[in-house]
């Protein structure tokens, strides 16, 4: 194995691409699906399990790990993987979003953000500086930069002016990581859905160099169609010879159609998050075993996944350990949702790697359309 980060596309269709991510940890099959485990655990899951469910790399979040446990901590430790279990490759997000999103009382300066714990209102800041050092620190393989940016709908000079910050944390980001080899360091576009602010903000990280760059700003309020929109421009702009990340996406047909406008990444909570308030995505849509209309079904929820939750338990169970408030409904439904979400991957590359996604694309909407059983 390479101790450096690499990435290659090895075919194409359309704008979708396939490829592969190479880092000392291992390999990252793109598109890739990345699972959270936000605050070192991929809630309901063994790390084993998170690996037979197809999952290359999974996400840890800054915010969570330096307010509980420490990232001072964790790193005395022997570092995020080993404490975690999780010896395959992470990603590390860099704090900003999650503070914008989950703390208290955040002031905002050229600096970075100071803000207060939503867990037990401690005081804490974070700065391009600082997240990078927490980064490394719990020994991420591929570390963000420190970036901000303001839900949608936002007044454009808001936009313009969050994103020239971010794009100087981008720089000082860029300086603190240094050159650290087997370890990637990727920038984050901004500017909302302006084409021109989106421009000069992928001119100013490819000024910098990065190892690959995220779509960020995006899945903030402004939907599935202006979010494609902007997709369609702003993911040409990035280095075709980098892998290009779409940060926080998404439903399944977001996923679908993030990779046929040249997105090689994505993280979302939804397919971990559903699994606890009982939703399951399948290949028919969105199934929600709380429905009375399971509680007498012997099925298995979607037939044709070899997942655990549909390979041993009918719809009934599910149904009836879901009501019960039972710990093996989070952990089942969880499974069988990190499974769809990474035999959708699958499908994706193999339909790219024989240049038919297209085709594929459209047999996935219309399994969908049929809707549940
Ligand atoms: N920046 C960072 N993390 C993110 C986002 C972003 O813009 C988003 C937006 N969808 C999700 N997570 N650093
Ligand atoms: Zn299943």
């Amino acid at each position: 194995m390479s101790d450096r980060f690499t990435f290659s596309v090895s075919a194409t269709s359309g704008d979708a691409r396939v490829g592969e991510m190479s880092t000392p940890r291992g390999k990252i099959r793109t598109p890739a699906f990345m699972p959270l485990g936000t605050a070192a655990t991929v809630k309901a899951m063994m790390p084993e399990s998170v690996r037979a469910t197809g999952a290359d790399i999974i996400l840890g979040n800054t915010y969570h790990l330096m307010l509980r446990p420490g990232a001072e901590r964790i790193a005395a430790l022997g570092g995020l993987h080993r404490f975690m279990n999780w010896e395959r490759p992470i990603l590390t997000d860099s704090g900003g979003f999650q503070v914008m999103s989950l703390a208290d009382l955040r002031k905002l300066t050229e600096e970075g953000v100071r803000f207060k714990s939503h867990i037990d209102g401690s005081k804490h800041m974070l700065s391009p500086e600082r997240s990078i050092e927490i980064q490394t620190l719990l020994g991420s393989d591929i570390v963000m930069c420190f970036d901000e940016c303001p839900a949608l709908p936002a007044d454009r000079t808001r936009i313009a002016e969050s994103m020239r910050m971010s794009m100087r944390w981008a720089v000082r980001s860029r300086d603190a990581f240094g050159d650290r080899p087997g370890h990637a360091l990727f920038g984050i576009q901004q500017g909302g859905l302006e084409r021109d602010l989106r421009e000069e903000s992928a001119e100013a990280l490819k000024r910098i160099g990065f190892d690959g760059y995220a779509v960020g700003g995006l899945a903030v309020g402004e939907g599935q169609e202006a979010m494609f929109d902007c997709l369609d421009f702003a993911t040409g702009m990035l280095p075709e010879d980098r892998p290009r990340y779409l940060m926080g996406v998404g439903k399944p047909d977001d996923i679908v159609g993030a990779v046929k406008r040249g997105i090689d990444m994505m993280d979302c909570v939804l397919p971990s998050r559903s699994g606890r308030t009982g939703q399951a995505f399948t290949r028919r849509g969105v199934v929600n075993i709380k429905n009375a209309r399971h509680a007498d079904d012997p099925r298995p929820l979607d037939e044709a996944c070899s997942c655990p939750a549909c390979s041993q338990y009918s719809r009934a169970y599910l149904h009836y350990v879901f009501r019960a408030g039972e710990i093996i409904s989070s952990m089942l439904l969880t499974w069988h949702n990190l499974h769809y979400y990474q035999e959708l991957m699958a499908g994706i590359r193999g339909a790219i790697a024989a240049d038919r996604f297209e085709a594929w694309e459209a047999d996935f909407h219309a399994l969908r359309a049929q809707g549940d059983i």
